[in-house]
């Protein structure tokens, strides 16, 4: 008798501390998103745990910590979670984490973080964005780093927030350190109530050019065992000098290619680059802007109808413009210029003399 009894209250013990075992896991789903397990990992290894495109349906290493209703939530472009304004469809892959409202579209503010991860000189980070407001403006997307307390804004996408921004774009933001730092990234974004308004993020990367690999460490052992006349050859090849950025110049040839410094990367801040064009005495110069991408209000190309900034103005434009000028003479003076924070690609043109 004593043994069934405790036979049955093992097993009623054992059934309790299962349904007891389940009950987290259960009030865990319904909260959704909110309570996830951070991974703890080495800040200079997490490095390599950044780069997200969604295609698996997990944000992690990114997580979402938006105080409201609205939530970064990975979405499939096949079975939107707001199907009357649908996202653009991704270049790659179908995925992609997008600012999802509840039932009644409520507004909110949108919090995307890293863990901490040790950033390097020269680290970039890139990122795919889509950015949509009924009103101008409306919806915010920012990216900032954080060391510690200290918040510094990289980028931001705000001036992209229109009721006509359909596509994907692609941005790349310098993370401007000069020494290793210990670092999060995090992204706000404000989200409004409007049908229309969206914001999604896609293919996050960390770029890291100039991170040390495991080549310059053998170039650097060979140099030690070469002769010593050799050395200067040797240290002319290593591989960590930075690509020279091209800022303004002379054109004289009967067509070319200008674009802003580092271009397809995004240009620098404080930049003034001039760049002269001249073709044959009685030809005049064309210009045609394939790409332009600049921080709207802030990061100019000016083009004027002469060799100086007192030339009449054929062109002034920041944000996005699309563009084919001609000169009234055979020679023109392209200026760009950029302010101290916020660089975006920046523009490519080519000119051709008629
Ligand atoms: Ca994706
Ligand atoms: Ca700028």
């Amino acid at each position: 008798m004593n043994k069934n009894f405790l036979q049955l209250l093992f097993a009623v013990v054992s059934i309790s501390v299962c349904l007891a075992g389940r009950v987290p896991v259960t009030s865990r789903k319904a909260e959704g998103h909110h309570v996830k397990a951070r991974v703890s990992v080495d800040p200079l290894s997490s490095r390599s745990l950044l780069d997200n495109d969604f295609e698996s349906g997990f944000e992690e290493p990114w997580y979402d910590s938006s105080p409201s209703t609205v939530h970064w939530v990975v979405e499939d472009f096949y079975t939107p979670f707001e199907v009357s304004y649908a996202a653009p469809k991704p270049s790659a892959g179908t995925k992609y984490l997008r600012a999802v409202r509840n039932d009644q579209l409520v507004s909110g503010l949108l919090i995307l973080r890293t863990l901490t991860f040790t950033a390097l000189p020269g680290d970039e980070i890139a990122f795919n964005f889509w950015i949509r407001s009924k009103y101008t403006g409306g919806n915010t997307l920012e990216l900032v780093m954080a060391i510690g307390e200290t918040e510094q804004t990289l980028v931001s996408l705000t001036s992209y927030s229109t009721s006509v921004n359909l596509e994907w774009r692609p941005m790349i933001a310098p993370i401007p350190v000069s020494e290793p730092v210990d670092l999060t990234l995090i992204f706000y974004a404000f989200c409004g109530s409007n049908a229309e308004d969206a914001i999604a993020l896609d293919d996050i990367v960390l770029l890291s050019p100039n991170a040390p690999t495991t080549e310059p460490t053998t170039t650097t052992t060979q140099t030690t065992t070469t002769p010593l006349s050799l050395s200067p050859t040797t240290a002319t090849s290593t591989p960590t000098t930075p690509p020279v950025e091209v800022c303004g110049g002379n054109y004289n040839d009967p067509s070319g290619i200008i674009s802003s410094p580092n271009y397809p990367q995004p240009y620098g801040f404080d930049e003034y680059c001039q760049y002269i064009i001249q073709v044959e005495e009685d030809k005049r110069v064309v210009l045609d802007f394939l790409y332009f991408n600049t921080e709207g209000g802030a990061d100019y190309v000016t083009v004027y109808d002469g060799l100086t900034t007192t030339s009449p103005v054929l062109l002034r434009a920041s944000g996005f413009h699309s563009d084919i000028i001609t000169t009234t003479t055979n020679k023109c003076l392209v200026v760009h210029s950029s302010d101290s924070q916020n660089s975006f690609t920046g523009w490519q043109a080519t000119y051709t003399s008629s």
